[in-house]
Formats: structure tokens, sequence, C-alpha cells
């Protein structure tokens, strides 16, 4: 497999399943509440949500809108219970409205909420993540992913002197102009591979390749390696739906960068602090130069970081020439409730019980969809996981691809009308949290098998 410029992409995206938009809804439950908050949203915000992701464009129907959350459960404000498999996309990982981080919130709001000026709680944070992930020397904090990922990437050019950066399709690392080429997520399920918008310029110096294709990785280096500024993944990919990295990839990613003078960049928005205290460098044995952090390291509330290499570190301003900037960065309520989440995690280190509810999961789906007769791939690491309709193994994009999207919608509504809240596109993971037991697992997949049988008819 070559390189894939961006023009290229457009063409292998524009396969990606056509997005099923339905007038009518697919789910046999009437939710007025919910269609007349969405209507009325649609007046007022585009698309009438914040993100995209939560709009249901790739599962057809309309999203439900949300009262409340807690635990392991969402409350929608027609009064149905969902079992929440998504948990915000990931930072929920111990559950809604725990009861730890709902205090420190709490505690940290009655001292205000913003200073535009340093706080002992930001070098708290700070403190936390460099423990916890030992190639973060020296950690900025920002207010998303995708600022981190941003900022990243600017760093690497900066540091390095180089312009071009490699990513792989199927990953997102946030609606970073640089980067929304082949991009997963929301991005991917609604097939916008250049969003309108981004000019060429801007992703002239970006290189994609397929993820675990170790031979374009090495084509690319041999070709243009003194060019490259640095190389970003996730270390475990979840915005593709989830797909594990080979040992090999890894290793010549690690090899390849170093051997070349080329930043390695693990995007951790998602598998960090979700699949190990560590994140994914931990449970796969990896040493990045700079990780991109968010989600759970703000506990819910608005937290991005980057980190790594002191050296590297340095170069960001005021202590080096490379410019970033944020009013509510280090936001004291949010590095409260990262705090409270992370000393949480490291204490009751609820990573051993998370796989266990996960194992206890793919062994209960799969059983139910082969006596079903529905093809599947189950590719899950600690407590990601996903479904994939089709009897290829996933192993990156294309593959993922391969998927029945038209089934997975249907599974999709099969369980939502069930009370069971999955990803509501297939190119997503779905994860599951502390306040889950093995009981609401048993549950889900009483609700799955009926929910197969379902769909095998149709
Ligand atoms: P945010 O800017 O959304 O905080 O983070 C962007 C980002 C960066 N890197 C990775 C690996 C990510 O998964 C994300 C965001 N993930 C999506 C869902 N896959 C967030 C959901 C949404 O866009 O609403």
């Amino acid at each position: 497999m070559g390189v894939i410029g961006p023009r290229i992409a457009e063409t292998e995206l524009q396969n990606t399943k056509a997005v099923i938009m339905t007038t009518t809804s697919p789910s046999r439950i009437a939710r007025p509440r919910s269609q007349a908050a969405f209507r009325h949203a649609q007046e007022l915000i585009p698309g009438g949500v914040n993100s995209p992701a939560r709009a249901f464009g790739a599962v057809g129907g309309m999203p439900v809108f949300i009262a409340r959350a807690e635990g392991p459960y969402l409350y929608d404000i027609d009064g149905n219970r969902y079992l929440d498999f998504i948990g915000s996309w990931g930072p929920m990982i111990l559950g809604h409205a725990h009861p730890r981080v709902v205090e420190a919130a709490i505690e940290a709001v009655r001292h205000g909420s913003s200073y535009g000026a340093p706080c002992e709680r930001e070098s708290e944070l700070a403190e936390l993540i460099i423990e916890a992930v030992p190639s973060i020397e020296m950690v900025r904090m920002v207010s998303s992913g995708t600022e981190a990922a941003m900022s990243t990437i600017r760093l690497a050019r900066g540091y390095t002197g180089r312009n071009k950066i490699i990513k792989f399709a199927g990953c997102y690392h946030g609606h970073v102009d640089s980067l929304l080429v082949s991009a997963g997520s929301s991005a991917l399920t609604l097939g916008v591979p250049n969003s309108p918008g981004v000019p060429l310029g801007c992703t002239a110096d970006t290189i994609v390749l397929q993820y675990n294709d170790c031979h374009a990785l090495a084509e690319v280096f041999a070709a243009q390696g003194d060019a490259i500024a640095g190389v970003m993944l996730e270390p475990v990919a979840g915005n593709m739906g989830l797909v594990r990295p080979t040992a090999e990839f890894l290793r010549e990613l690690r090899r390849l960068t170093h051997h070349y003078g080329a930043l390695l960049v693990y995007d951790e928005v998602m598998t960090g602090f979700r699949l190990a205290y560590g994140g994914a460098q931990e449970l796969l044995g990896q040493t990045p130069d700079v990780t991109v952090l968010g989600k759970i390291v703000g506990g819910g509330y608005p937290v991005g970081a980057y980190g790594g290499r002191k050296d590297v570190m340095r170069k960001v301003m005021p202590a080096g020439p490379v410019f970033q900037a944020g009013t509510l960065s280090g936001n004291p309520v949010a590095m409260a409730a990262g705090c409270a989440t992370l000393r949480e995690l490291n204490e009751k280190r609820p990573y051993a019980y998370l796989d266990e509810l996960t194992q206890q999961l793919v062994r209960g789906l799969a059983d139910a969809a082969t006596q079903a007769g529905i093809p599947h791939q189950i590719n899950h690491v600690g407590s990601m996981w996903t479904l994939f309709f089709t009897d290829t193994p996933v192993v990156d994009l294309p593959t993922a691809q391969t998927s029945d999207t038209r089934r997975f919608s249907q599974f999709f509504w099969a369980m939502m009308d069930r009370g069971f809240y999955l990803p509501c596109s297939q190119f997503e993971a779905a994860f599951n949290c502390t306040a889950m037991t093995p009981d609401h697992i048993a549950q889900t997949i009483a609700a799955a098998r009926e929910a197969f049988q379902e769909i095998a008819r149709n």
C-alpha cells in the first residue's frame, strides 16, 4: 500500500458506506420531548448539536436529549433510562456524577471559576500526569483534545524545523485543519474526508498511511525521512471503531522516528488513563516523545493536555518560541475534577475489573451473534470495544469499512429501545465504566440476544 495523498483519501472515503439519513425514526419508541427539543435546537444550533458525533447521522432517527446522568446510567427527557456505553465518548470511566468528582468540582467552584492567573491546582494535575506517565516530563494544559493535538503539531514542527506530518487513515485527532484528512470519528462517519474550508495548503504536508502498514511507513521514511517533523497516531485506535496496533507496527514507528529524528506522538486523548493508569503506552510497553491527552484527564470537564520530553516541551512559549495560549487553559474547576478523577483511578486501579467486564461482554455478544447467524468481529482492549458487522478481521480503515453499517444501525436502535446506549456510529469505540457490574453486562447480553434475532429477520 503506497502513500495516500489527500486526493486519493477522498476517493477512498467516498466508498465509506452512505450515511443513513432516514426521516422516519428507526426506533420503536416515541420520544416526543426529545423530538421537540431536537427540532427546537435545530433552529438555534447547526444540526441541533454542538458536536456532529451526537446527531445520530450515521444511525438515522433523532438523538435523545439527556435530562441527567448518574453512575452507569443516562436518563432522557422522556423518562427513559439507558445503560451508557458511551460515557461522554470516553471521559466518564468512573461513571456519571461520581461523588468524589462532584465534591471536588463544587468545592473548587466556591473559590471562583477562572482566574487568568496561575494557581496551584494546575501544578497538582500536572504532577499527577507526570507521575502516571513516565514519558511525560513536562506538560501543558489546554481545553480540548483538539487544542492539544493542534499544539503538538506546531511543537513538532517548531522543535524539528521540518514540516511533514504522518497520520493514519481512520485515526482522528480532533478538528485540526492539517489532520482532517482521512480522519475517523464523525468526520469519517459523515463521509467528510477533507472538510470544506480546509485549503489544500493546510494538508499539503500531511502524509496519510494505512494503520499497521509497516511497509508504507518504511517507504515514506526512506524517501522523505529528513523532512518529517512527526508521526501522530492513536496507539490503540478508537476512531475507526477499535483497531489494535501490531507489535511490529509499534516497533517500526519507534525505530524509524528515532533514526530520522522525527517526533513520535501518541494521541492518548481516548486511551490515556483508560487502558491503564499510564495509558496505552504503559499497556503496550512503548515510549513516545510527546503524548496528547484529553477526556478522562478532565473528569468530564474541558481539559486537554500535551506533554513529553523536557527538551521538546521547553520549546513551548513562554519557555521557548513555539506559541500556544488559552484563556481557560488550566481552569481551576476542571483541574480539581481532573485531580479527583486521577486520584480515584490511581487508588482503585480498576483496570483488571474493567477488562473482566469487557471479556464477559465480548463472550456473550459473540455467542449471541453466532446463534443468530450474524457475521461479526469484536475488537477490544481493556474497557474499549467495537462490534463490527463483518466476517473480515478489522485491522485498519479499509477492513473496518467492510462492516455492514445498515445492520449496525438496526442493532443500535434495537439496543437503544431496550435501554442500552451504544456509540451512534460504527466507527466509534464503546466504553465500559467502573459503575457497571457483571449484572449490567448480563442484562446487555440478554438484550443483544433479542436484538440480533430481531435484525437477523430483517
Ligand atoms: P476533543 O477536541 O473532542 O476534546 O478531542 C479530539 C480528539 C482527539 N484525539 C482523539 C483520539 C479523540 O478520540 C478525540 C475526540 N473523540 C471524539 C469521539 N471519537 C469526540 C466526540 C465528538 O467529537 O463529539
